[in-house]
């Protein structure tokens, strides 16, 4: 079974992290959830990233608000893919957060989604596991599939509405 293990810098984060775990669940894919901080338990964080591939983890999705260092220290020390989910903060947004994520120096990168953006975050896990996990794949594509007869079923709604307009 697929395995992806989710890290995020505070227990405060969790909110964030919560949609990325539904949808991992949601596609039957196991998840180990922990809360390691690149800044008050750095040992931690180097040990967990050091031993990932060995424990089968195969993405690591971080979330991390402010100095959000997270991503990179555990994209230091392995070649698995790492998702970076910046957390919104009350001083500056999230603008801090992305930034610390997104800004990464050459030859380690770390995936960045969007602020508060947990369920991409779990979305972009599934399709790095669907190259090797068919079914994932499968499951992906009717998801997309369901989304798109939303939107066209949003757009049927819209029309009959704007008929009634003067
Ligand atoms: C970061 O600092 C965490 O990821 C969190 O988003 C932020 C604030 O942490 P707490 O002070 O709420 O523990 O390391």
């Amino acid at each position: 079974m697929a395995k992806v293990a989710i890290i995020m810098g505070s227990k405060s984060d969790f909110s964030v992290v919560k949609p990325a775990i539904v949808v991992l669940k949601r596609f039957g894919v196991e998840t180990e959830v922990r809360v390691i901080s690149a800044h008050r338990t750095p040992e931690e964080a180097h040990h967990f990233a050091a031993d990932a591939e060995k424990r089968g983890i195969e993405t690591i999705i971080c979330a991390a608000g402010k100095a959000a260092h997270l991503g990179g220290v555990i994209a230091a020390y392995t070649t698995l893919p790492v998702i970076g989910l910046p957390v919104k903060t009350d001083m500056m947004g999230g603008l801090d957060s992305l930034l610390s994520i997104v800004q990464m120096p050459s030859g380690i990168p770390v995936a960045t989604v969007g602020v508060n953006g947990g369920e991409n975050a779990g979305l972009l896990a599934l399709q790095i596991l669907s190259i090797r996990y068919p079914d994932i794949a499968v499951k992906l594509k009717e998801f997309k599939r369901q989304m798109a007869a939303k939107i066209a079923a949003d757009d049927q709604a819209l029309q009959e509405e704007l008929k009634d307009l003067q």
